[in-house]
């Protein structure tokens, strides 16, 4: 691991942090890091129980660097638990939205200024990233997430959700919040596509916007912590569950839509 000292820092904005959950991420976290700092100030990673060095690793980086903030989790909780307790945080200090990321270097730090700039001229609506794959992505995740898509679209009565599944998006922390504390799921891996569905619910606009996406091999610091069996599974089971709210939220959401609404 090297530690180098940051960039020269964006001013500091005190309404939209970056939010990067992590867990075991490999060596690629650190210019994750870098590259996000590079874009904005602050940046907040929640380390979730990670058990490789990179708890020591980004602290000492954080340590040269007051713009990045370092909150270790003793123990694993899961991505979507790890986003509220950052975001519980971080609204206590009075942030209003959250740009939330992955901690493994696939998602596009250089796009940070646009999505919060998105953000800002419509700060009721969520900023969605839509995932652009490369040719060499893998085609079970690309092809598996249109199903996720399908399903999130119907449950929304095509509410407009570009993508379900893709993490790099900025939420306003507020409505969020409401959803994480008004249930106990959405803390592990179906915090994302769940996390789109209820907000559409609340009535939170999603606006789309492209944006790339990498694949790393495992000899280039590619890690992968989804599991196909166990989170296929916790998917189906968010879906049923989201489907049945759908069902009994049915004839208010056609109501709000025959209303012009979304
Ligand atoms: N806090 C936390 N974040 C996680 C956990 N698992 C995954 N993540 C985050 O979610 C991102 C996506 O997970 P990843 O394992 O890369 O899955 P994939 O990109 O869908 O193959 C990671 O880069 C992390 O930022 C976890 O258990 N805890
Ligand atoms: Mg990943």
């Amino acid at each position: 691991m090297t530690v180098s000292s940051p960039s020269p820092s964006p001013s500091a904005s005190l309404s939209h942090l970056v939010l990067i959950p992590s867990y075991n991420p490999g060596p690629k976290v650190y210019d994750t890091v870098r590259s996000a700092r590079a874009q904005w100030t602050p940046v907040w990673v929640v380390v979730d129980g990670s058990t490789d060095d990179s708890a020591a690793g980004l602290q000492a980086m954080a340590a040269q660097d007051p713009g990045l903030h370092v909150i270790v989790l003793p123990k694993n909780v899961g991505k979507g638990a790890a986003v509220l307790h950052g975001i519980d945080r971080a609204a206590a200090q009075g942030f209003t939205h959250v740009l939330t990321m992955d901690s493994d270097g696939q998602h596009p730090a250089q796009l940070i200024p646009d999505f919060m700039a998105r953000s800002s001229a419509e700060p009721a609506a969520m900023v969605l990233g839509v995932p652009v794959f490369a040719a060499d992505a893998p085609r079970l995740r690309v092809n598996g997430r249109k199903v996720s898509n399908g399903w999130a679209n119907l449950e929304t009565l095509w509410a407009g959700i570009g993508d379900s599944l893709f993490g790099f998006r900025v939420y306003p922390i507020e409505p969020l919040r409401r959803v994480m504390h008004g249930q106990r799921w959405m803390r592990r891996f179906d915090f994302d596509p769940e996390a789109v569905v209820r907000m559409c619910w609340l009535g939170v606009k999603p606006v789309n916007v492209p944006a790339t996406v990498k694949y790393f091999r495992a000899d280039e610091g590619g890690v992968s912590h989804f599991n196909y069996l166990r989170d296929n599974l916790l998917l189906s089971w968010m879906h049923s569950r989201l489907f049945l709210g759908f069902v009994l939220r049915l004839p208010v959401l056609l109501a709000r839509r025959l209303s012009g609404g979304r």
